[in-house]
């Protein structure tokens, strides 16, 4: 696989036999007892031994398969953007915090970006072993079913799921937000890893999800399995979906959603 750019699904198969064993080495090390290493932004946003050795499997493995492709990952960073050629997309452990309590709601979320374009991506819980895969125009997939997203029509009956950063000033904003939101769908839902959250709306399991302050590897491989899965995933007022606002609802909902939280001012505060 030197020198022409590899297909979508070759990108693919690499990055579902990483992530499997990713997630493998993840709940391994959630048996044996994590605790926190370090804390980031805030004192909330904690970073445990598992993310980090989790993010140096999947970058040796990658380089191993791909010794010339860039990585960038959540807890080592790397090339930020702009990369030509094969680009991976990590974050080792999505949901931290719920890894560290031991909910079953976390997961090793892996893209692959071609000159810019996330193609491939796979999420896989660590806990339950539910994987999600997708290529750009290929479909979205868990375990070998082509996912659709909901067919809901109406804001009122939507289940909407959405996320809290860990800036407490960002926290009361989002909380401001959801009280008000709360009054016009049919209830909110905060599970605490955005990949995951992303491939239940791709399935249906959700209806819809927004949330700010999402970074690229927490949206690059889950926002690929939304938008193959039939759900438009964007920012406000015609932005990408990124750090500002990510909305992912299908067709029939986005524009009702968009209307609400553009009116929310959901991509403001801190
Ligand atoms: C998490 C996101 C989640 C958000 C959390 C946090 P992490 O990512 O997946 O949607 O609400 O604040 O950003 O930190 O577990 O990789």
């Amino acid at each position: 696989m030197t020198g022409s750019t590899p297909t979508a699904r070759e990108l693919l198969g690499i990055a579902v036999e990483v992530a499997r064993e990713a997630a493998d080495t993840a709940a391994r090390m959630r048996a044996e007892g994590v605790s926190v290493a370090a804390t980031k932004s805030t004192a909330t946003d904690v970073v445990t031994a598992a993310d980090r050795a989790v993010e140096r499997q999947v970058v040796a493995a990658l380089r191993a398969a791909r010794p010339g492709d860039v990585v960038y990952g959540e807890e080592y960073g790397g090339a930020e953007a702009g990369a030509d050629g094969v680009r991976w997309i990590v974050d080792p452990i999505d949901g931290t915090v719920n890894y560290l309590y031991g909910l079953p709601y976390c997961a090793v979320s892996l893209a692959a970006e071609v000159d810019g374009r996330v193609v491939a991506g796979v999420v896989r819980n660590v806990a339950t072993g539910e994987e999600w895969t997708a290529t750009a125009g290929g479909g979205a997939w868990r375990d070998g079913q082509r996912l659709r997203c909901s067919t809901e029509t109406e804001l009122g009956q939507a289940l909407v799921a959405t996320g809290f950063g860990y800036d407490a000033g960002r926290r009361r904003h989002q909380a401001r937000v959801v009280a008000e939101l709360i009054g016009d769908v049919r209830d909110i839902r905060r599970m605490g890893a955005a990949a995951l959250d992303l491939c239940l709306a791709a399935e249906g399991r959700l209806d819809a999800y927004y949330e700010k302050g999402l970074a690229a590897w927490d949206l690059a491989a889950g926002g690929l399995v939304a938008e193959e899965a039939g759900l438009r995933v964007t920012g406000l007022n015609g932005r990408p979906a990124g750090p500002d606002l990510v909305i992912a609802a299908p067709p029939a909902l986005f524009a009702p959603l968009h209307t609400r939280l553009a009116a929310l001012d959901a991509s403001g505060g801190p």
